[in-house]
């Protein structure tokens, strides 16, 4: 197909990206999981409800309504743990927000539903002739969990609310609220407070508990927070949450219930509205069964409309977990059952976290992407200390590390670290501070809050990595995640350093600094070894072909070689998220790295976001089919929970957000200096449209597309933004010059 015109006009006004208007394209029919009976199992079908700190957990129980309570800070463990994953803590379950309504058993007509286009939980459902209808949301604006439940009939409410404290702290019962208060072992406070406002009927505090007689309808609105606070300088201690949470409660209280729920959803539709996707009108017969089961058919019949939730699912759950100045989406979101976790619920430094991030700003939720760099700096004083008293970190000329940080493969909230270090992992997350100046192109931000940490990270290596005799650099001792040997110069850690230093040459060329050091890090780049081809094609995980050799411990390493199905794809790094391997660019590196994908296949090892990065991998390397045929398989009943959470086992959620980025991903990309329309588009969406993704170099893209081809394109950016811009084989220059802000293409 052939790109013929790029229209260019002259813009006189400025554009505001971000301006609000509710997108009529998002139609909640197609955006909403419906299940025809209440959640057993809390992480696998339970419904997340969140505000980016505060979640919820619904199960829609008529009779014994339990909402899990979480607020993001709650972590046990403190930050000086020297590796020992145990004592890192764990993130904790603030409590759970019990309904008791006897006699709800039994009903008919049950349905409870996740509208994820106005991120409110409906239950609805009919008992002895009266018809119940319970909604629960959790609002940004008010800080509060909102439970609403209404009935056809009045008097129809007799029953009882209480809090159950994840930490045994005992409920206390005055007036029309609830308060719940503790501390944990490591001087963490927490405290949740709830009012019960009723209409009709009456109600008293008793043992605990708020008994309700005879309401007609009832408004539950919860506060719960600690006083952790995102500063090493402060120890991670802020004020007692109590004075908080008691203004919250009091201000909600003052606000109708339509008024919190009209603030609720406008505040959200301002993030989740900026993009819509349509891939293509779903079969009749498939649109009506409920979500657990069409996502079991999804598995293996194509299913446009489901394949659009499961992209807006991410960013649903994106909005719901990481709002600014909150702490960054963990293993789960923020969305725990357990006080025990799998892997803490923690931040893992050789994927996860990143994979978390993939969609914040090609899915147009760059603000979602700040908790992670508030994070970051945050924890960099403690990650500086625990470097330099390691002896991991001898510094190439043999003394100890002065100049940066190093962080191990988990991590906690309060400067804690866990496990292996990965060593590398600080030019990764240096990769995920770059890209949001790539893509929002904020000169202030870059100055001030990436360029220090890219800098400081660029000396790290400077320090540490290791000549050869041949003159060539590599990162010491490095081991390619979760996979083989530890030891010189492994693919993962040499593309991220080299993808760290070419961020760094753009970083001091947009700010115009440095240039003596700038140079002295291109001189440190050209340097270092780059993949090898091995003997099957491929492209080699570590410097030396792995094809049976034993190790120290009489283990056969026969990794490298086309029957290794690890999950981890970290020696593609390069080709996705990094930028060095392109198809233009290097066409033989890329082509092992199709290769070593196509072996590593899908099965047996791999998880659920080993889907998603293999989805974007695909993509990436052209091949639409093999892109599409991950997204399918990830509806399998192993891969992902009825509640469309990831499915490790068990329910994790970088799969969630990897997907969204990698569905992104196929649709447009901009890595390579150009922004690439429909560069993996499958023969599954014909036809479609998407609207508000985000191309690096300070550009919104729509697409529309018919038959398997492009129709139109619309570039939305600063005037005076160029761009090339590229469908197949035909690349054009398009400047954002009209008086909207605005270039179409047409062809
Ligand atoms: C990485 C992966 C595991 C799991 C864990 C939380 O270490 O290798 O599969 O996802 O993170």
């Amino acid at each position: 197909m052939m790109l013929r015109t790029f229209v260019a006009i002259v813009a006189l006004l400025c554009l505001t990206i971000h301006s609000y208007s509710a997108n009529p394209m998002n139609d909640p029919s197609k955006l909403t999981l419906w299940f025809d009976a209440p959640a057993k199992v809390p992480m696998n079908e339970a419904l997340p409800v969140g505000n980016g700190r505060l979640g919820g957990l619904v199960f829609g129980v008529p009779e014994a309504e339990r909402i899990v309570i979480n607020d993001d800070s709650l972590w046990t463990g403190d930050d000086n743990p020297g590796g020992d994953y145990k004592a890192m803590g764990a993130y904790q379950v603030l409590g759970d927000l019990n309904i008791a309504l006897p006699g709800h058993e039994n009903p008919t007509e049950y349905r409870r539903d996740l509208n994820i286009a106005d991120a409110t939980s409906h239950v609805t459902y009919t008992v002895n002739g009266t018809k119940y209808t319970r909604e629960v949301f959790v609002s940004h604006p008010a800080q509060v969990l909102v439970v609403r439940m209404t009935a056809d009939k009045p008097g129809s409410y007799t029953g009882s609310v209480s809090f159950a404290d994840g930490h045994q702290a005992p409920t206390v019962a005055t007036g029309n609220q609830l308060a719940a208060a503790g501390k944990l072992a490591n001087g963490m406070l927490h405290e949740t407070q709830i009012m019960v406002q009723n209409q009709g009927g009456s109600m008293s505090a008793a043992d605990g508990k708020i008994e309700l007689s005879a309401c007609d309808s009832v408004t539950i609105i919860l506060a719960g927070g600690t006083n952790y606070a995102m500063n090493h300088a402060a120890g991670y201690r802020g004020e007692d949450p109590h004075a908080r949470l008691t203004q919250q409660i009091k201000s909600a209280g003052e606000k109708s219930f339509d008024a919190l729920r009209a603030e609720h959803v406008a505040d959200f539709k301002k993030l989740f509205d900026r993009v819509s996707l349509d891939l293509g009108a779903s079969k009749p017969e498939q649109k009506t069964p409920p979500t657990d089961l069409r996502k079991a058919a999804a598995n293996k019949a194509t299913d446009p409309e489901m394949e659009q939730l499961l992209f807006q699912f991410g960013r649903y759950l994106l909005i719901s977990s990481s709002r600014p100045g909150d702490l960054p989406a963990n293993l789960q979101g923020i969305w725990n059952e357990k006080n025990t976790p799998a892997w803490s619920s923690d931040y893992h430094s050789n994927i996860n976290i990143q994979m978390n991030y993939w969609p914040a700003e090609v899915t147009n939720l760059a603000e979602c992407h700040t908790p992670f760099f508030d994070l970051i700096r945050s924890q960099i004083p403690s990650w500086r200390k625990l470097t330099a008293a390691s002896n991991d970190f001898k510094t190439n000329k043999g003394g100890m590390t002065e100049r940066g940080f190093a962080i191990r493969t988990s991590h906690n909230i309060t400067g804690g670290m866990g496990w292996k270090w990965d060593k590398t992992a600080n030019a990764w997350y240096c990769q995920h501070l770059w890209e949001h100046y790539a893509f929002g192109r904020d000169k202030e931000y870059l100055k001030d809050v990436a360029y220090p940490i890219m800098k400081e990270t660029v000396e790290f290596w400077e320090d540490h990595l290791k000549t050869l005799p041949d003159g060539k650099l590599v990162v010491p001792n490095a081991w390619s995640p979760e996979h083989g040997p530890t030891e010189d110069g492994v693919t993962y850690s040499q593309q991220i350093v080299f993808d760290l230093f070419s961020n760094y040459v753009s970083a001091s060329d947009a700010l115009g600094v440095d240039k003596e050091y700038r140079a002295k890090v291109i001189a440190m780049r050209d340097k270092l070894a780059q993949p090898g081809i091995g003997s099957w094609g491929q492209l080699m995980e570590w410097m030396s072909e792995k094809t049976g050799e034993k190790d120290a411990k009489g283990v056969a390493t026969a990794l490298d070689t086309p029957q290794d199905h690890h999950r981890h794809t970290s020696h593609l790094f390069g080709v996705f998220p990094g930028t060095s391997i392109t198809l233009a660019a290097q066409p033989k590196l890329a082509e092992a790295a199709r290769v070593s994908l196509a072996a590593r296949g899908n099965s047996g090892d791999v998880r659920e976001w080993s889907f998603a990065w293999r989805t974007a991998l695909w993509a990436r390397l052209r091949d639409s089919e093999k892109a599409y045929s991950q997204i399918q398989q990830l509806f399998a009943d192993r891969n992902t929970c009825k509640n469309l959470f990831g499915l490790h086992p068990p329910m994790q959620i970088d799969g969630n957000f990897g997907i969204t980025a990698a569905i992104a991903e196929m649709l447009v990309q901009s890595h390579d200096g150009a922004i690439d329309l429909l560069p993996a588009l499958p023969a599954a969406w014909p036809t479609g449209s998407v609207k508000g993704l985000r191309a690096r170099g300070g550009f919104e893209v729509d697409i529309t597309w018919a038959d398997g081809k492009l129709v139109n394109a619309t570039l939305r950016g600063s005037p005076g933004l160029q761009t090339r811009v590229r469908y197949g084989p035909v690349e054009k220059v398009v400047s954002i010059i009209n008086a909207h802000g605005e270039a179409s293409f047409v062809p």
